[in-house]
Order: structure tokens, then sequence, then C-alpha cells
């Protein structure tokens, strides 16, 4: 039998960026996330090889972005699941992105999520989330698991709109799906300015973001910037969201540029496409905001009804647009 899953990627409204506890993964700040229809598709079968017990193969598809620094996390986190859960079976995987390698958009997300996921359905012989449940491995648990893996990973095992609350200590955070694909008909449209690799990891800028003079005042703010952020999407108000998250796209990369050592995400190109999305707002009056992640590149969010127009305002840069995705799926098949 093989295992087939789908993972979203997803795109934080409200940030994570900084933690309180790197090992426990355990973030300093809620984030607030949206799933995009952007995925990880990881197919996983159970491997036997004669004394080769507890192995782990992994094939990547090298041309969908799945970079070297992805595969030691991913076999990383396989060999965490394997000895932490007791599964000694071998585990044969297949994982490639459904979307080009280098478009800058991250995949760490997606895959680990991807891979959680799907190792979990084939070592308990599982063809749902109903069946994963009763064998003890609820979505929350699997996304607690994904977690450990990478942060932004947790919130991708839902569909719509998740919120990752950081809770009281590391055991008590969960993820929480707020509502779904369904409640507002949103966009993102991301605007590739960069394919390079970023040279300072996610990973590594989390561990330097509390040296920011900016870290502990943005922290002080953020229950409250969550609290606004919810109530605009729950009462669908773009451009109440929209100053929310430009605020706090702009405050996250001030303080990855003013922590020790910096990081720099944004380039010459990102400013200057900030500054046209910026005057184009004014001229057109059109509802479209940005957000950013972890690198150069933008993610401008508008409602469905307006796509043509916005699509023919980015018409010269390079693209990827997507809705909202309504989650992961899994699936079992047999291999004949
Ligand atoms: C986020 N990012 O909330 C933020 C915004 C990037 C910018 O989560 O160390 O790859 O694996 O937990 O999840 C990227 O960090 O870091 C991220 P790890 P991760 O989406």
């Amino acid at each position: 039998m093989k295992y087939k899953v789908r993972v979203p990627t997803n795109i934080a409204l409200l940030k994570y960026w900084g933690k309180s506890d790197e090992k426990k993964q355990w973030p300093a700040n809620d984030s607030l996330s949206m799933s995009l229809d952007l995925y990880t598709e990881t197919v996983c079968s159970l491997h036997h090889f004669e004394n080769k017990e507890g192995t782990l193969y992994f094939q990547s598809d090298q041309e969908t972005g799945t970079t070297p620094a992805f595969l030691h996390k991913a076999l990383e986190h396989l060999r965490f699941l394997s000895n932490s859960l007791g599964f000694k079976d071998s585990l044969y995987i297949q994982t490639h992105n459904e979307f080009p390698a280098g478009c800058g958009i991250a995949s760490s997300a997606s895959g680990l999520g991807a891979i959680t996921l799907a190792a979990l359905a084939c070592w308990t012989n599982s063809s749902s989330f109903e069946d994963l449940e009763k064998k003890g491995f609820t979505r929350e648990r699997i996304s607690k698991l994904a977690r450990l893996g990478s942060g932004s990973a947790s919130r991708s095992l839902w569909g719509g709109f998740v919120h990752w609350q950081r809770g009281e200590n590391p055991e008590s955070q969960k993820c929480e799906p707020l509502l779904d694909a369904e409640h507002w008909n949103l966009r993102d449209c991301i605007v590739i300015l960069s394919e390079q690799e970023k040279t300072i990891s996610s990973s590594e800028g989390h561990r330097y973001a509390h040296t920011s003079p900016l870290f502990e005042p943005r922290l002080a703010k953020i229950p409250q910037r969550l609290e606004y952020l919810k109530k605009s999407i729950e009462n669908k108000q773009l451009a109440h969201m929209g100053a929310l998250i430009e605020e706090e796209a702009l405050e996250m990369h001030e303080i990855m540029a003013s922590s020790n050592p910096p990081c720099v995400y944004m380039t010459a190109s990102s400013f200057d496409f900030l500054t046209f999305l910026a005057k184009t707002r004014n001229e057109t009056k059109l509802p479209m905001f940005f957000t950013m992640d972890a690198g150069p590149n933008v993610h401008v969010i508008y409602e469905e009804k307006n796509r043509e127009k916005v699509l023919e305002i980015l018409k010269n840069y390079q693209t990827i647009d997507v809705g909202i995705s309504s989650g992961p799926v899994l699936s079992r098949e047999s291999y004949v």
C-alpha cells in the first residue's frame, strides 16, 4: 500500500518570529495564518529491506525546490518521529512540491507537514484523518508533531485561517482552525522578485530575533493586534486587515534587520515593489495589501471579485496567484 498526502503551504498574517524555547519549538508569540492552494505531495510506503530495520529511504524531486537543507531537516524529523513514537518500520518516501523550484515560496511548512502526515498514515495503516484519530493521532496531535519539524508546519494541518496559540508553557501551545476557506474569497498573488535561496535560514533568524531592540516592544503589541486581526477576518474587513498585516510584515522585517547578526531579507526590488503597490493603490483605490515571508518576495492579498484588475496591475511581474486551501488531504492506494 502507499499513502499519499497533499499538505498546503501557509502565509502568516500575524508572524511567528522568535522562539521562547527552541528545543520544544515554543514560539515567543501567537501567530495566525491563511492556508494556500499550493501543496507539497508526499507518498509513503513501507520499505522492506533485510537487515535495514529502522532505516529511512528518502527521495525528493530536486526540480521542485527541495534543497539540501530541507532534506536534512526532513530526515532528522523522520528519525525523531520513528524513535519517539516507537515505529520501527522502514519507510520509502517520495516528496515533491507542486510549486516550481526557486520560486521563493518556503517549502518547510508544507514539506514538513506532509512528511509528518504521510509517515504517520503509513506507520498506522490509516487511509483518512478519522482512521488516524482512532489510532490515537488526532489532527491536533499531528500538528504538534509537525511543529517539532518546523514551527510553521503546525499551521498547515488545517485549511482556511489558523491560529497557533503560544499558551502559558511549551506543552499548552496548540493550533486551532479559526474559519474555513469558504468564509472569505481572499486570494494571494505572490510576486516573485528573487529566486535566490536565503543565506540565513529561518531557524537561524528565529534565534537572533530577541537581540533586536524592537523585539520586546513588538511582543507587548501582539495580543491587541491579534484581536483586531481576528475581528477583521471574521467581519471580512479587508482595509482593516490590510493595515494590520502590512504593519506586521514591516515590523518583522525591521526586527530581522536590527538583530545581531542582522538578517536582511528585503532587497531593493522589494522596496521598489512596495512603493509601486502603495502608489497604484492610491491611484486606483483597489483594496490590495501586502505581507511578506522571510524573504524578498511579496504576497498581495485581495478579494476574488477584484482578480482581473489586480492581475492586470501585476502583469509585468512574475507571479503565482492562489486562493485559500481547504486543508490537507490523505488517501491510501494499492500499488497495483
Ligand atoms: C511565519 N516564518 O509565521 C514566519 C514568518 C517566516 C516569516 O515561520 O525553525 O521555517 O522550522 O520553526 O517555521 C519560518 O520559520 O522555522 C516562519 P522553524 P520556520 O510563517
